[in-house]
């Protein structure tokens, strides 16, 4: 008998919802939402709830909210209730831009950080993303060369992040003089200060600041006309009443420190156990901050996808 080869099943890398795929199409207002965050950065079962609410949010501004997932070996722009319960229910990988393709070729699940949602979501035609904080330079960086990929995708994706800014765990200026570096503009929402995520001042200034959800869309949209190749960053500081008191905070971080240094936690496990030592060591304080933030960012993010109409 001849040798048949079987046949591979055709098998589409990158797979966006109906709904999302709809709206792109139409250019109706989209925001992809990161699911890295849900998966490595909330405990379960708040982590669950807040997808929940997430989404909620950006459908309450009128926007179509995509979060991004890679399930079963396919990038997806857009989850089902199922899928968000997947990504929320423990094990998942953290991935990266490098790592997609190999999640994707050995057919893995994995949560995306900021760097691989934005890739995916542009690829996707989605423009708008909504998270908590970005990735950054680490706190001796210069010895461990520790710098997020986030950074590095800012660079090269036409994605406008909307966060709140970075956590102070990281290097907050050398951040900030990456994304000057790579032209990435920074601009703050209705303030004048870069947020550090917990807390509204990071004590560093942005270059640029707008007040409405219209003027962020107007520097987006020219920033892309004048053929800005890097995102942007638009910075929103968490609500006042859900800031993180600023003495519980510096606690927090002094310990969190000490713990990964004593521990040697290095590389991609730094971000999730100094997440971990916030939330178990501020008695769900920093858990109710970071909630907060997020929703806000996800509801600001839908009001500047509406005001581009994409
Ligand atoms: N910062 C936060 N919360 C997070 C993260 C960062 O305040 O959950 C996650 C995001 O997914 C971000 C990633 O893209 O950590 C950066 O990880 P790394 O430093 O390993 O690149
Ligand atoms: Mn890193």
């Amino acid at each position: 008998m001849p040798h048949v080869p079987v046949p591979v099943s055709p098998r589409d890398p990158l797979l966006t919802s109906p709904e999302v795929g709809d709206a792109v199409a139409a250019g109706r207002p989209v925001v992809a939402l990161e699911s890295t965050l849900l998966a490595h950065g909330l405990p379960a079962p708040q982590n669950r709830a807040a997808a929940e609410d997430l989404e909620t949010a950006v459908r309450a501004h009128g926007a179509v909210p995509a979060t991004v997932a890679v399930l079963d070996g396919v990038a997806r722009v857009g989850l089902t209730a199922g899928e968000l319960d997947r990504v929320c229910a423990g094990g998942l990988a953290k991935l990266s831009v490098r790592d997609l393709g190999a999640a994707v070729g050995l057919r893995r699940d994995g949560a995306t950080t900021v760097a691989a949602t934005a890739a995916l979501a542009h690829a996707a035609g989605v423009q708008v993303f909504a998270t908590g904080g970005l990735g950054g330079v680490h706190r001796g960086a210069r010895e461990s060369w520790d710098v997020s990929a986030d950074l590095a995708a800012l660079a090269t994706t036409p994605v406008l992040v909307v966060c709140s800014g970075v956590k102070s765990i990281l290097d907050v200026p050398a951040t900030l003089e990456v994304l000057e570096t790579e032209s990435v503009p920074v601009v703050g929402y209705r303030t004048d200060a870069f947020p550090g995520f917990y807390r509204r001042d990071s004590g560093h200034p942005v270059p640029w600041r707008v007040d409405t959800p219209a003027e962020a869309a107007a520097v987006w949209q020219a920033h892309r006309a004048l053929g800005g190749r890097p995102g942007a960053v638009l910075a929103q500081p968490v609500p006042a009443d859900a800031e993180l008191d600023a003495v519980l905070h510096d606690r927090l971080l002094d310990e969190g420190l000490a713990l990964i240094s004593s521990r040697g936690v290095t590389g991609k496990d730094v971000t999730p156990v100094l997440l971990e030592h916030f939330h178990s060591g501020s008695d769900g304080a920093s858990l109710r901050t970071n909630l907060a933030l997020v929703l806000a960012n996800a509801a600001l993010a839908a009001q500047v996808a509406a005001a581009l109409g994409a």
